[in-house]
């Protein structure tokens, strides 16, 4: 095997972008429809998705329970309908649904009826919500986790407005829309229909892969409402945001509190950290609603993964003695770096450090991409077993929840939007849009997590590919440089709103000119699986060189992002065969054993963390991705007792 490295792309292997991309989005455009650069034609689901926008939505800190803040939670059983013909909106569906059935919220409406399956159209959620009379007086916000993807809400039959995306909170500020003296109809249209210009993609397939339902992506669509709706009460005068940045100086650690107040309030406040017995105080001077203060913490413990101590943060806003509104965040103190440009160390707290551990999936059988509170838990405390100190929120935000454990347990994660299966050769248009969902996405991603200390860099995308057919009229070159042009802005915004590293992840044979624009590159190999199957000496080879190569090219850190294969549980064989735990055993075993031989590598998650559902495909064995060293229901593979061995070892 020759190794080519004309333009930066490392071009040995096949190029396993075509497996979801290329076949899927760049071909949607590009196989017998037309020509690349040209759209397929909309279907109309398609232009039923075109219709929907987002409008008055407002950003809004987690809802919060404290002396001056009320929060409402309507989880719980709503009434529910599907909505094939789309006739809810005309029909009246705001004000109460014809004939409903009982749904969970939040959850996944696809596991939990037989005729939603794979249904990924318009369904209507609706119950009613009474407001305290105590909270009159108070700006009240209708706040919402996630609904995946589009979401149109109406209180009392009046609309509030609409949020596109899945996976990131929203919320609409209903104060004046709400009712009293009797129950609020509350009613949400939700509909994840998979178009090429939303983000994630998907669509009609048309390659050798395609699944069902069609996405653009390996994980299923699960839709709904997926997290908490939350009615929040607030203090007219309160605060919208806060960002707090630690360093260190010395044993000391310093703690940068910005301050955000609603209305351009001027005024006096407060913010205080615990620090055992004692409290560490700074006057908050807000003028034009924002404030600043530092705190200086004398032989601070530095948050790792070894020490993820959590100082309580307390920030006020006051008036003639009283406190008007309050907040609460547990922050650690420690810094990010990658030293460079040129080098390859990833330091927390100045030391380098190494990622241990996996990408992930928010899945579960019945919940779906639900919230489930047990197995976010369990997720933490299994990841410890492994001794894992680090994950990726593969291929889209995780719940709040899990990166409040995070902070906890002490994980380095990599953060990331929903970006998965982009592509670059249908046209300009279509870029324009995913660009900006992405913008918006990591916009509000670095709002909601950026004060969690266990948040070490965003991730702006999964493995994008230029996608289109070279050869075949399409330009590859073309795409080439409209990726670059769109990466060049989104790791941009992402730098440019926070000082945590940005990267996003590249698949084998993806354009390393796109890697090149991120602070550390983040890899993912399949040598052994989906290229030189069976031959795992030879794949270890081409891994390694992969590797050197990339190496020699970037002059980054450089993270495995992912790498495994497929092991169906209790499927036995000696010597290893594909499919078999003893073959997954194996890949990983000769995986760590090359990473372990560079010392420029920075870390190493294995994909996956557990099987997840995936569309119904001749991939996919069992409807699933079985690539997990946990089963769906997490239970342990061989894997995840061999990965236990060298990260746990004392264990
Ligand atoms: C990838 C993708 C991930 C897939 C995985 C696989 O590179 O990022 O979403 O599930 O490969 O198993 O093919």
């Amino acid at each position: 095997m020759e190794e080519k490295k004309t333009t930066g792309h490392f071009l040995r292997m096949p190029r396993r972008e075509f497996l979801f991309t290329a076949a899927g989005a760049g071909a949607a455009a590009a196989l017998p429809g037309g020509l690349p650069g040209q759209s397929a034609p909309a279907s109309p689901a398609d232009a039923m998705a075109e219709k929907a926008k987002q409008e008055n939505v407002v950003r809004l800190l987690l809802p919060q329970q404290n002396g001056h803040r009320n929060v409402l939670d309507l989880s719980g059983f709503w009434q529910f309908q599907l909505d094939p013909e789309d006739a809810g909106a005309n029909g009246g569906w705001a004000h109460g649904l014809p004939a409903p059935r009982t749904i969970a919220v939040p959850s996944s409406w696809n596991d939990l009826f037989d005729d939603a399956a794979d249904y990924l159209g318009p369904a209507w959620y609706f119950r009613d919500a009474w407001i305290p009379e105590a909270w009159r007086g108070r700006r009240i916000f209708l706040y919402f986790g996630s609904v995946n993807y589009a979401a149109e809400v109406w209180i009392n039959g009046a609309p509030m407005g609409s949020h596109l995306g899945g996976h990131l909170p929203f919320a609409f500020d209903v104060t004046s829309h709400l009712a009293w003296d009797r129950a609020n109809p509350l009613a949400v249209r939700v509909e994840n229909i998979q178009t090429a210009t939303r983000v994630p993609t998907g669509g009609e397939e048309r390659g050798f892969f395609a699944g069902y339902p069609a996405t653009h992506y390996d994980f299923f669509p699960y839709a709904g409402i997926e997290r908490q709706v939350q009615l929040a009460a607030l203090p007219e005068n309160h605060i919208e945001d806060l960002t707090v940045v630690t360093k260190i100086e010395g044993s000391a650690g310093t703690v940068n509190v910005k301050a955000q107040a609603s209305g351009e309030w001027s005024g006096a406040g407060k913010v205080q950290l615990a620090r055992g017995g004692t409290a560490i105080n700074a006057r908050l001077d807000f003028r034009g609603g924002v404030a600043e203060a530092t705190l200086r913490v004398p032989g601070a413990v530095f948050w790792s993964p070894e020490t993820p101590h959590l100082y309580p943060l307390e920030v006020a806003l006051e008036a003639h003695g009283a406190t008007l509104d309050s907040y609460h965040l547990d922050i650690g103190i420690r810094t990010i770096e990658v030293r460079g440009p040129m080098a390859e160390d990833f330091l927390l707290n100045g030391k380098p450090i190494f990622l241990k551990g996996f990408s992930r999936h928010e899945d579960f059988p019945v919940s779906g991409r639900g919230l489930n509170l047990p197995v976010t838990v369990r997720d933490a405390e299994l990841l410890k077993w492994t001794g894992a100190n680090s994950f990726r929120t593969s291929h889209y935000p995780y719940s709040p929840e899990c990166m409040e454990l995070a902070d906890r347990y002490g994980f380095l994660v990599i953060d990331e939007i929903p970006a998965v299966g982009m592509s670059f050769s249908d046209g300009e248009a279509n870029i324009q849009k995913r660009l900006e969902q992405c913008l918006r996405d990591i916009d509000d991603l670095v709002f909601r997590d950026k004060n969690h200390p266990s948040v070490i860099a965003w991730s702006v995308a999964n493995e994008p590919g230029p996608g289109g057919q070279p050869g075949r009229g399409g330009s590859n070159a073309g795409a080439v440089a409209a990726g670059t042009a769109f990466f060049t802005k989104l790791v941009g915004r992402a730098r440019e709103i926070d000082s945590r590293p940005a990267t996003f992840t590249t698949v084998e044979g993806g354009p390393f000119e796109w890697t090149a624009l991120c602070d550390f590159a983040c890899l993912n190999a399949y040598f052994g699986w989906y290229s030189l199957g069976g031959r795992l000496d030879e794949a270890a080879k081409a891994f390694g060189e992969y590797l050197d190569h990339a190496h020699e090219v970037l002059h980054k850190p450089i993270v495995i992002t992912e790498c495994g294969a497929e092991a169906i549980p209790g499927d036995h064989d000696a010597p290893p065969r594909m499919w078999s735990e003893e073959y997954q055993v194996e890949f990983l075993r000769n995986y760590l054993e090359v990473v372990g031989k560079r010392p420029y590598m920075a870390g190493f998650h294995v994909w996956n963390f557990h099987d997840f559902k995936t569309p119904q495909s001749i991939i996919r064995a069992l409807g699933k991705n079985n690539k997990g060293v946990f089963t769906r229901d997490r239970q342990p593979k061989m894997a995840a007792h061999f990965l236990r061995s060298r990260w746990n070892p004392k264990a």
